[in-house]
């Protein structure tokens, strides 16, 4: 891509720049697991990635505006409004896994929350919580206290991100338990344009940025498994691995497991064929699913 300056990579993504205001966010076929990349690629992954949070901006922007300029027919790139990104993430959860179970089972209390008692591990929470988080450069994200976000942003930009990230969790979680899926919880990143306005970035509400669980398979009091890694992880645990880079390579058979279940996702949430997405990009963009030919 000439003209375009590499900014920098994540696990998982590319990030470059197009002009002094815009971005390209591009989504790699690479699959992380326990906090490891792979060396073998999962195909569609990344188009699946990037047609999910397109269809989640075009249906939100009513709730909260977002970065969202332009999917690239490739249907793995998005040009984006570069912003000034806020230096937390924005947690909300609606169950209680992960971090918010290890915590409440150390303290009762989740970032501040105090939670029932008597909760098993998985168990949907009363009403879904935010728990931020600071941007660990490596390693792992820290939750942190509401207090400390307030120190970090600011009291009333926390009040913003905090009732943002609740109400876009709640339309996302709602959309999706109706499609069969759960989003246990998610993690929302924000910036602001020139003008000091507050809009959503990075991706949004994807088996990356989220945990995703089977809605059939629900059944609190474990661990639930996760809808697109659970192939790569049993894989993974079967090998005797021990989780240190790097990692096994992926047999065909755990491969195409996984890209089945990454569209299948992609086509229960979205209602639209993955084969329509990757022929056209934009039939995620319009609100009334696929367009006429
Ligand atoms: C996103 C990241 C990736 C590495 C910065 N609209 C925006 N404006 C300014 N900055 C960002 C965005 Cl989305 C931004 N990241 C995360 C993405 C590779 C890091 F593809 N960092």
């Amino acid at each position: 891509m000439p003209d375009t300056v590499h900014l920098g990579s994540g696990k998982v993504r590319e990030l470059y720049a197009l002009d002094p205001d815009r971005l390209l966010l591009v989504a790699s076929d690479r699959i992380s697991t326990f906090d490891v990349v792979l060396p073998t690629e999962i195909p569609d992954k990344g188009r699946v990635l990037t047609g999910l949070s397109g269809f989640w901006f075009a249906r939100t922007r009513s709730i909260c505006p977002n970065h969202l300029l332009a999917l690239r027919p490739d249907g793995r790139s998005t040009e984006c409004r570069r912003l000034a990104m806020l230096p937390i993430e924005c947690v909300v959860r609606g169950y209680l896994a992960g971090s918010g179970w290890k915590d409440y089972g150390a303290t009762g209390l989740v970032c501040g929350h105090r939670l029932p008692a008597g909760l098993v591990e998985s168990d949907r929470l009363p009403e879904p919580i935010f728990t931020p988080a600071t941007k660990a450069e490596t390693g792992h994200d820290e939750n942190i206290s509401r207090e400390d976000a307030a120190r970090i942003v600011g009291r009333d930009r926390l009040d913003e991100v905090e009732r943002l990230s609740i109400a876009l969790y709640q339309f996302a979680a709602r959309h999706a338990l109706a499609r069969g899926i759960i989003i246990a919880d998610t993690k929302f990143e924000f910036g602001t344009d020139a003008d000091g306005r507050l809009l959503l970035a990075d991706e949004a509400l994807t088996p990356d940025s989220s945990r995703f669980w089977p809605a059939d398979r629900y059944a609190p009091g474990r661990a639930q498994p996760a809808f697109d890694k659970q192939y790569v992880r049993d894989f993974c645990e079967q090998t005797g691995w021990n989780k240190t880079s790097p990692g096994p390579a992926l047999p065909p058979d755990v491969v195409a497991g996984t890209r089945a279940r990454y569209i299948e996702a992609f086509e229960q949430i979205t209602g639209i064929r993955f084969a329509d997405y990757v022929s056209r990009p934009d039939v995620v963009l319009s609100a009334d699913g696929p367009l006429p030919r």
